[in-house]
């Protein structure tokens, strides 16, 4: 476990003007996506976090080996994830950059090895490169956390590959997310950032259809801003396009659980991912996939 988990929050941010631009959130609500990424959203669906990283803050050096990762996506494929989220380099606060050589190394053996198992693979990265490398390695999925402005080359390829991706919403980069966390009204800066995200990307050649958004819990967020991004998640919808969210074991969790240890919060990510779900997130990223999908089933027997 990495002790700079998703805690490290910057005591006294600095403003920071957002990125793109041309975006606008439809003040029409608009009937939510029922098929993204090949799955129809009738249900809730699971993405399982598979990090294959030293550093990562939760499962760090867990999957680092090549076979261990194999083995435990194949574990989470059985359990139920829908989607196994495959990631070389640490998006944690203040974390250093992986090189893409570094990152395609770690996770190429182990997208081959699941993708020829018939698992639904995304890749999490940033680079354009390991995008390419993993798309051609059997990966169906581009997650970016950074809605591809991190590589200029990244929405050119996304386009080209027609494949679907999640636009994840984030200030700064990994390194500076947390002195950005300044927001007057969190939730309609997200919507809005999101929609120039969601521009960008179509004004690339992107299908509308193939982009899920995703509010980036934990990324140039305080936790006072998570809660009130899933408090008020069905705004996001006005977005039109699947939302997608991250809470799992993140710093919101441990600071109102009161628990340090990110391997330790299942309880509080199960708590908050049932939430999310009823506040219209149609996929869950999470580490936890066995648990998840139980929580969901009683969910969903008790709504039915
Ligand atoms: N969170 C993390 C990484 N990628 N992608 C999306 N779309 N949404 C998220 O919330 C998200 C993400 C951070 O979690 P993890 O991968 O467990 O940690 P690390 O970045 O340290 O590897």
């Amino acid at each position: 476990m990495n002790p700079t988990d998703l805690t490290g929050l910057d005591p006294s941010p600095q403003p920071s003007p957002s990125r793109g631009e041309g975006g606008s959130v439809d003040p029409v609500p608009a009937s939510p996506p029922t098929f993204w990424a090949g799955l129809t959203l009738d249900r809730p669906r699971v993405m399982g976090v598979l990090n294959v990283t030293p550093d990562s803050f939760s499962d760090g050096n867990v999957h680092l080996d090549p076979d261990t990762a194999i083995q435990a996506g194949l574990a989470m494929a059985r359990a139920g994830a829908d989607i196994l989220d495959v990631g070389g380099e640490s998006t944690r606060p203040g974390a250093a950059p992986t090189s893409p050589a570094e990152e395609q190394a770690r996770v190429l053996p182990v997208i081959r090895a699941l993708a020829a198992a018939g698992i639904r693979i995304s890749i999490d990265t940033r680079n354009a490169a390991t995008m390419e490398a993993a798309l051609d390695a059997g990966a169906a999925i581009v997650n970016d956390v950074t809605a591809l402005t991190h590589d200029p080359a990244a929405a050119p390829l996304v386009a080209a590959r027609g494949c679907p991706v999640v636009l994840m919403h984030m200030r700064g980069d990994p390194a500076t997310m947390n002195a950005h966390a300044v927001y007057t009204d969190v939730v309609r800066e997200v919507a809005n950032e999101l929609a120039s995200c969601i521009a960008a990307a179509e004004r690339a050649g992107i299908a509308r259809d193939a982009i899920a958004i995703d509010p980036g819990i934990g990324f140039a967020k305080l936790a006072p801003h998570s809660v009130e991004l899933l408090r008020r998640l069905p705004e996001l919808e006005t977005l039109g396009r699947p939302i997608l969210v991250g809470v799992s074991r993140k710093s919101f969790i441990g600071r109102i659980g009161g628990e340090p240890d990110p391997k330790r919060r299942l309880p509080g990510s199960l708590a908050a991912a049932l939430f999310a779900v009823r506040q219209g997130a149609a996929i869950l990223r999470v580490h936890d996939v066995a648990e998840t999908v139980q929580a969901l089933r009683i969910w969903q027997a008790l709504s039915a």
